[in-house]
C-alpha cells in the first residue's frame, strides 16, 4: 500500500524529494491536478472540490494515506474535509501543522495550553489563497501566544516558477519581500508557506538579509511523515511501485516536473 501525495502542480514534488529521501522503501503515489493549477487564486469552495477529488483519485489507487502537499489546499479545505468528507479508514494530512509545530518548538500531539514562545515576529510568504484563508495564524494561535504574525501574499511566484522563468520568480520574491518589510522590518522567522517556495529558497534569504531564520516545509514533512508512519504502520505496506500521475497532459508535465527537480521524471494520465 503507497502513501498519496498530493498537490494542485509541481510544487509537492519538493516535499516528495524530501519525504522520498527519508523513507526510501515507502511506496509513493504523487497526484498533480495541473489541469487547475494554480489553486492559489481559486475560491475555497472550488479548492475543496478538486482537492476532494484528487484525494478520491489516490484512494482509488490503494493509499488510505493522503498528505496535500500543497499549502493553499491544505490551508483551504483540509479542516473541512477531516471534519465532514473523510471516511473513518482513511486518513488526510496536510502541511502545515509540522511547520508551526517546528516554529513553536512542540512535539505531536502536545495539546496544552498555548504559551509564549522564542519567535515573536514571524513573515509569512503563500498564496493569495493561503494568506486570506488565515489557516496559518489559526494553527499558530493553537500552540502560541504573543506572535505577530505578517503575512505576504506572493503574487505570480508559482506562476513563473510553473513556466520555468526563474528570472522572473526571483525577481517576484525580491518585490514581494520588499513589501514585507515595509510592513515588518525585522522578522526574526520567515515561513515559507508554499510547496513551490524550497526552489526559491536562496532568493528569499538573500532577500531577506541575515538573522531571518527561513523554515522551509520539505524536510520538516518528511520528519513527520516518518513519525506519523513510524505509530502507524498500518497506513503503508510494501509491494507497490512509486508512480506519478497527473491531470493534465503527462508528456508535457513530465517535461517541466524534469526540467523543475533537474532530474528524469515520467509522468501518467490520471
Ligand atoms: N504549491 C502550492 C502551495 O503550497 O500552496 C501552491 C500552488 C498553487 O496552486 N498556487
Amino acid at each position: 500500500m503507497a502513501v498519496g501525495v498530493f498537490d494542485s502542480g509541481l510544487g509537492g514534488l519538493t516535499v516528495l524529494g524530501a519525504v522520498t529521501h527519508r523513507l526510501p522503501d515507502v511506496p509513493f503515489v504523487y497526484l498533480g491536478d495541473n489541469a487547475h493549477a494554480p489553486y492559489g487564486v481559486r475560491n475555497s469552495d472550488d479548492i475543496f472540490d478538486l482537492t476532494c477529488a484528487g484525494v478520491e483519485r489516490l484512494w482509488d489507487e490503494g493509499c488510505d494515506l493522503v498528505v496535500l502537499a500543497c499549502n493553499t489546499a491544505s490551508a483551504a479545505a483540509l479542516k473541512r474535509m477531516q471534519e465532514t468528507w473523510v471516511p473513518r479508514n482513511k486518513r488526510v494530512l496536510g502541511v502545515f501543522v509540522p511547520l508551526i509545530e517546528a516554529l513553536t518548538e512542540r512535539q505531536w500531539g502536545d495539546n496544552s495550553p498555548p504559551r509564549e514562545v522564542a519567535v515573536k515576529h514571524v513573515a509569512l510568504f503563500a498564496t493569495p489563497a493561503t494568506v486570506s484563508s488565515r489557516a496559518f495564524q489559526r494553527e499558530l494561535a493553537f500552540r502560541a501566544i504573543g506572535v505577530d504574525v505578517e503575512a505576504q501574499p506572493c503574487g505570480g511566484v508559482v506562476d513563473a516558477i510553473e513556466q520555468g522563468d526563474m528570472i522572473l520568480a526571483e525577481a517576484l520574491v525580491h518585490s514581494h519581500v520588499e513589501a514585507l518589510k515595509r510592513r515588518m522590518p525585522m522578522p526574526e522567522a520567515a515561513v515559507l508557506g508554499c510547496t513551490h517556495y524550497p526552489l526559491m529558497e536562496e532568493a528569499f534569504r538573500t532577500a531577506l538579509g541575515p538573522g531571518v531564520a527561513v523554515y522551509s516545509q520539505p524536510e520538516l514533512v518528511a520528519a513527520s511523515l516518518s513519525d506519523y508512519l513510524a505509530r502507524r504502520p498500518e497506513m503503508v505496506g510494501p509491494g507497490d511501485q512509486s508512480k506519478f500521475l497527473t491531470t493534465a497532459d503527462p508528456v508535457r508535465v513530465s517535461h517541466k516536473a524534469t526540467q523543475f527537480l533537474r532530474r528524469q521524471i515520467s509522468f501518467q494520465s490520471a
